[in-house]
């Protein structure tokens, strides 16, 4: 009872935001907050409709405190797959998104919204973090490929997956149905878009035989709209250079990429203060840029990124709404100093609808 008295209040504040945002009548408003009120009696929970859905999916994008490429909010593409519960159909759902959010490059921010926890329990879990990411895998002196995929990887080749044990393998998107194991499928490697990262200058740099793929879409966080929890809700918009070329292939612990670009560059390593691992940075993002950008896949740089950032801000206190931000995820990795956002706070309160971690399902 007092569980569904939250619930209530939680969808009452969203229908309240949602259907004012959306320009609709204080009368469909109370209207839909009754038909609600009924539901939760009746049933223990509420269905959204997909204007709902589609407009809480936006708002909960709009509402996360990390995110720097806020500005589109309203560009999401939703697909509302709430009906799929065959594992063959969220496959072919997940490989859509894939598809449609790649769009050969030309990237288009996507979400695919599946079941809603009922009654405590998820229909439909995804082991994946990200529905495209690399193996990783632990050798006896070193780690070959991602090390945040270590656990993932090993979990995949318990379910009898075997990696071709390159630095690159694709790993395979792993999808459980309640009540029954999860299972393994590989993505067809032809929805799959990666960029060889190449240099404009450094020539040598095309021999360290680096590469990324294209989109990053986020498969394991909680989508919550107004007390419903949706465990299963991968989105994607498009990368910012800084996340593959001064995170993903520069830290020590992931593909520790700077001593190899220093190298080429022919710079003095065994002095702090020649500042190698800066130059080094420098380049290898302006590798990653170039790359992206000769391939024809949608990436922001990061000043770009800031900017728009900034007319996130202004657009958002031009209607009235406070913002809310996360300083330390906002500032970009490489030259933090020049954008905006390092030079002002950030409230961090966290306002829902919003994107959350959750829980690993349980196997
Ligand atoms: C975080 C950029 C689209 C939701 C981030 C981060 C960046 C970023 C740089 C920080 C990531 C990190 O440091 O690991 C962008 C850009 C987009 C975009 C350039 C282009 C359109 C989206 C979309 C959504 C979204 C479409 C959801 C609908 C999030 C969330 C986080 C995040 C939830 C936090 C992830 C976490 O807590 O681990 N974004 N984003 N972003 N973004 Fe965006
Ligand atoms: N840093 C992670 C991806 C996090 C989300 N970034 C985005 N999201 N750009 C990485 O793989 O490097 N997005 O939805 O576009």
């Amino acid at each position: 009872q007092a569980e569904d008295n939250t619930l209530l209040l939680e969808a009452e504040q969203f229908i309240h935001r949602c259907y004012e945002e959306l320009g609709m009548s204080k009368a469909q408003q109370t209207e839909r907050v009754e038909e609600i009120r009924r539901a939760i009696t009746e049933t223990g929970t509420y269905t959204h409709t997909s204007v709902e859905l589609e407009h809480g999916a936006k708002m909960a994008w709009r509402n996360n405190n990390r995110c720097i490429g806020r500005l589109f909010w309203d560009t999401l593409q939703v697909f509302d797959e709430r009906g799929l519960e065959t594992v063959e159909d969220v496959l072919e759902a997940l490989l859509r998104h894939i598809d449609y959010a790649t769009n050969n490059g030309k990237i288009r921010s996507t979400i695919t919204i599946f079941l809603p926890r009922q009654g405590g329990e998820d229909s439909v879990r995804i082991w994946n973090h990200q529905l495209i990411r690399y193996a990783g895998y632990e050798e006896a002196d070193q780690i070959i490929g991602d090390s945040t995929s270590v656990a993932f990887t090993k979990m995949c080749e318990k379910l009898g997956w075997k990696g071709k044990r390159t630095p690159y393998d694709v790993l395979p998107l792993v999808i459980q149905m309640k009540g029954e194991s999860p299972q393994f499928f590989e993505i067809p490697q032809e929805l799959v878009k990666e960029v060889a990262i190449t240099h404009p200058q450094f020539e040598g740099f095309s021999g360290l035989g680096i590469k990324w793929y294209a989109v990053p879409i986020i498969a394991n966080m909680r989508l919550e709209i107004g007390g419903i929890h949706y465990p299963m809700a991968p989105f994607n918009g498009w990368y910012m250079g800084t996340e593959i070329g001064a995170r993903n292939l520069a830290d020590e612990d992931r593909y520790n990429l700077l001593p190899k670009v220093a190298e080429l560059m022919g710079l003095d390593t065994k002095s702090n203060r020649s500042l190698w691992k800066d130059k080094a940075l420098v380049e290898l993002n302006i590798a990653v840029l170039n790359s992206y950008n000769n391939a024809g896949v949608t990436l922001v740089d990061h000043h770009t990124a800031a900017k728009q950032f900034k007319s996130f801000e202004k657009s958002e206190q031009s209607k009235g709404r406070e913002i809310t931000g996360n300083w330390a995820w906002l500032i970009p990795p490489l030259s933090p100093a020049t954008t905006h956002m390092f030079h002002r706070p950030y409230n961090n309160d966290i306002v829902t609808p919003n994107y959350f971690y959750q829980k690993d399902p349980d196997n």
